[in-house]
């Protein structure tokens, strides 16, 4: 079995990225069944708690007000509607419950709210995934506290291109964030975006910062830039459309992404709308086991539970939690 290892060399992930295509997604394949049930797919479902507003000025993002995009800003929501979308998620299958606030930091008076978003969702038998900007220790230890699983926080980019996508924040103040959450005993959901007119340098350089933390985060979304007119990376691709991201390249993403960090979850994230079936397939093949369900992300658009459900049935693959219960009721 591939052992993990958090001592890779960009050198070596340039390799992996320059292997001829099918032997990239053969060995992915191979890394992926050693570690992870083949066929078996996580499904998370996002929640804007806190929609646009925010003060930071990722280059990406419709809900910063550095943006023009005539997003409406809202108030964090009350802790009931939030639950009411945690059991329609919980009931169209989804395992996991990811919410998400357009905050550069959540301000210690929306704690208790979001303590008690977290027991909440919790109580009804999810995962749940909490994604609102820095936290200070304090703050992860609250979070902790009130049993949250999961906390995403992305390094988006590679370290050297971080200050061309962001300029309000830098790459530290997103290490010094995900040591908060490890310290408090949460597990790290951290990825970041591709098809941001990135070099495939950027995009080893992005992955050898994920592999080369002291822990793999538990989970790793890649998502492909959603662009969005008005944010200053979606109009750059309006006006160079060549530097959106070829597929193939999006799957040698995930490919590398697997084999470099063997136990994670990899998550096929943002972009998946308008990705094919086949593509979206390959990724399956190179190791992606996690998506995001519903007809929406934050703020944008997702395929929706009915197109995921023909994508499965065509594949063959089952939900994570579903797929758990089938095995054990074959070793019964
Ligand atoms: N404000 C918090 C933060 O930035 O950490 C949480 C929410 S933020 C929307 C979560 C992540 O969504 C970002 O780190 C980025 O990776 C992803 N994201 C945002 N806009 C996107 C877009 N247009 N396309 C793809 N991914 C996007
Ligand atoms: C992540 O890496 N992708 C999700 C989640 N973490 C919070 C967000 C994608 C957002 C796409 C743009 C939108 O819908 O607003
Ligand atoms: Fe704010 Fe997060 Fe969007 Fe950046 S990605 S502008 S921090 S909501």
């Amino acid at each position: 079995m591939s052992e993990t290892r958090n001592d890779w060399t960009r050198e070596e992930i340039a390799a992996l990225f320059d292997l001829p295509f099918t032997e990239l997604v053969f060995r992915a394949a191979e890394v992926h069944r050693a570690h992870h049930a083949a066929n078996a797919v996580q499904l998370s479902t996002l929640l804007s708690i806190k929609t646009g507003g925010c003060p930071e000025d990722c280059g990406y993002c419709n809900q910063s007000t550095h943006a023009e995009t005539g997003l409406k800003a809202t108030k964090l929501m009350d802790v009931r509607a939030v639950l009411q979308a945690a059991a329609q998620a919980k009931d169209s299958g989804s395992s996991r419950f990811c919410m998400g606030a357009a905050w550069r930091n959540p301000k210690d008076r929306d704690m208790p709210a979001i303590v008690e978003m977290v027991k909440g969702v919790r109580g009804m038998g999810m995962e749940t995934c909490m994604t609102l900007g820095m936290l200070t220790e304090k703050q992860a230890g609250m979070l902790a506290d009130a049993g949250l699983d999961y906390y995403n926080h992305n390094i988006d980019t590679a370290p050297e291109r971080y200050g061309e996508v962001i300029s309000t924040r830098t790459f530290e103040d997103r290490l010094e964030t995900l040591e908060h959450v490890r310290e408090a005993g949460i597990n790290v959901c951290c990825g970041g975006i591709v098809g941001m007119g990135e070099t495939r340098a950027d995009r080893v350089g992005f992955l050898h910062a994920l592999a080369t933390l002291p822990r793999h985060p538990e989970s790793v979304p890649v998502n492909a830039l959603v662009p969005v007119k008005g944010t200053v990376l979606g109009d750059m691709l309006a006006d160079t459309p060549l530097a959106k991201i070829d597929e193939i390249e999006f799957v040698r993403t995930v490919a590398v992404a697997r084999i470099t960090m063997p136990e994670s979850m990899v998550r096929l994230s943002a972009g998946r709308e308008s990705m094919s079936d086949s593509t979206q397939a390959l990724c399956f093949l190179a190791g992606a086991n996690s998506i995001f369900t519903g007809e929406k992300l934050l703020t944008t658009g997702n395929a929706g539970d009915d197109k995921d459900a023909a994508l499965f049935a065509r594949l063959g693959i089952m939900p994570m939690a579903a797929a758990c219960k089938a095995e054990l009721e074959a070793a019964e």
